[in-house]
């Protein structure tokens, strides 16, 4: 039986990966931060499944214990500060954790575990101003927000790790990825959640910031599969993780609303406060390397994805 650790996983993505690998007869241990209450609702379906253990990525002894007594096979590094409006808010924390974090895992496992196989969590907030279309493994980064410049630095120190003690370090560079269990505070779940609250009478309209950006998104459920391919090759290597399609979120709110039979321009206000200092305008990724590389597909469309979060949410709010 493998052992995985997975910081981050109380997260959406830590969630559904959890999932998979019990499905995979994995060993399953993952990493939480202390706090004053339990934040587990992610979790609570695998209850007596998963193990748990103490531990924070600003904090190098607690990442020293978690690989020295979890001694796993493979380590994901999931945990991070992940949205993006909040790091320029708190640019400091999110070097620290998104950025600096990765390297306290790697040391982590470079001193307690340099056997293991290790996943970063890297993302397509890296390309930002994009330099080329579609975004690939050699495509340069231009990121356009602290959340950016720290998923580069926890990227590349993973690339050197690799490259300077000849760890088994893999970066998945995944374009967004959504779920009924995405964060309420991304737009995906915003607009899902607000949907639902709106087709229950609980809210009359929703405000939003930039609706001309542009995204690829694809189904967390698929992307967590990805990660575990990169970790059973031969050789350790990066992958964009991607649709190959682009909406806008104007096409998101389209989908959204009319998945519940409503028009979005009688619900949708424009609020300057949700516009970004700076903006990544359009992303669409190229998943060729991963497909014929790691054999990695999506399963879900963009249209299908709304549709289940929508649907998902509006039984929560009991008008499905
Ligand atoms: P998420 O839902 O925001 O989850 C983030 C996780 O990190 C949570 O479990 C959180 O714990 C944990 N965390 C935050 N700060 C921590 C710290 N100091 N020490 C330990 N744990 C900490 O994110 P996600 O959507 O699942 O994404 C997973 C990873 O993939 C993140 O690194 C994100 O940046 C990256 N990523 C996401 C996407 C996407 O579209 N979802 C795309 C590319 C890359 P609490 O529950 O205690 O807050
Ligand atoms: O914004 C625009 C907003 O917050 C998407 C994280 O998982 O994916 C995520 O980052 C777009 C942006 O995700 C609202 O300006 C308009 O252009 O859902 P988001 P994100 O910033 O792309 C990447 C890959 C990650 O790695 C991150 O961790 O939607 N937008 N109006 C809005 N966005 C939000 N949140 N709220 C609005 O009202």
């Amino acid at each position: 039986m493998k052992t995985a650790l997975i910081t981050g996983i109380t997260g959406q993505d830590g969630s559904y990966l959890a999932e998979f690998l019990l499905g995979k007869d994995y060993r399953v241990v993952g990493m939480v931060r202390r706090s004053s209450v339990d934040r587990f609702e992610r979790l609570e379906h695998m209850e007596g499944k998963i193990e748990l253990i103490q531990g924070d990525l600003s904090d190098q002894t607690s990442l020293d214990i978690a690989v020295r007594d979890v001694k796993p096979d493979e380590i994901y590094n999931l945990a991070a500060q992940s949205f993006v409006p909040t790091s320029w808010n708190q640019p400091g924390l999110t070097g620290e954790v998104t950025g600096l974090g990765v390297t306290r895992v790697l040391e982590a496992m470079r001193k307690n575990r340099p056997q293991a196989r290790f996943y970063q969590a890297s993302s397509s907030e890296m390309f930002g101003k994009v330099l080329e279309t579609p975004q690939r493994e050699t495509t340069p980064f231009y990121p356009r927000s602290p959340y950016g410049i720290a998923k580069v630095y926890g990227h590349w120190i993973t690339v050197n790790y690799r490259e300077s003690y000849d760890l088994f370090c893999c970066s998945g560079i995944l374009f967004n990825h959504e779920s009924p269990r995405r964060g309420f505070e991304f737009v995906s779940r915003k607009v899902s959640d607000c949907v639902a609250r709106i087709k229950a009478g609980k809210m009359e309209h929703i405000n939003m910031g930039n609706l001309d950006a542009r995204r690829d998104w694809g189904f967390a459920g698929d992307y967590v599969e990805a990660m575990w391919m990169m970790l059973q090759q031969d050789e350790p290597r990066d992958f964009v993780v991607s649709t190959g399609v682009s909406h806008s979120v104007r096409d998101l709110l389209d989908a959204a609303f009319s998945a519940a039979g409503m028009k979005w321009e009688d619900y949708v206000r424009i609020d300057p406060k949700l516009i970004r200092p700076a903006e990544v305008d359009t992303l669409i990724g190229d998943a060729t390397k991963a497909e014929r590389e790691l054999g990695w597909t999506p399963k879900v469309s963009f249209e299908e994805l709304m549709e289940m979060m929508v649907q998902a949410d509006m039984k929560r709010h009991g008008v499905a």
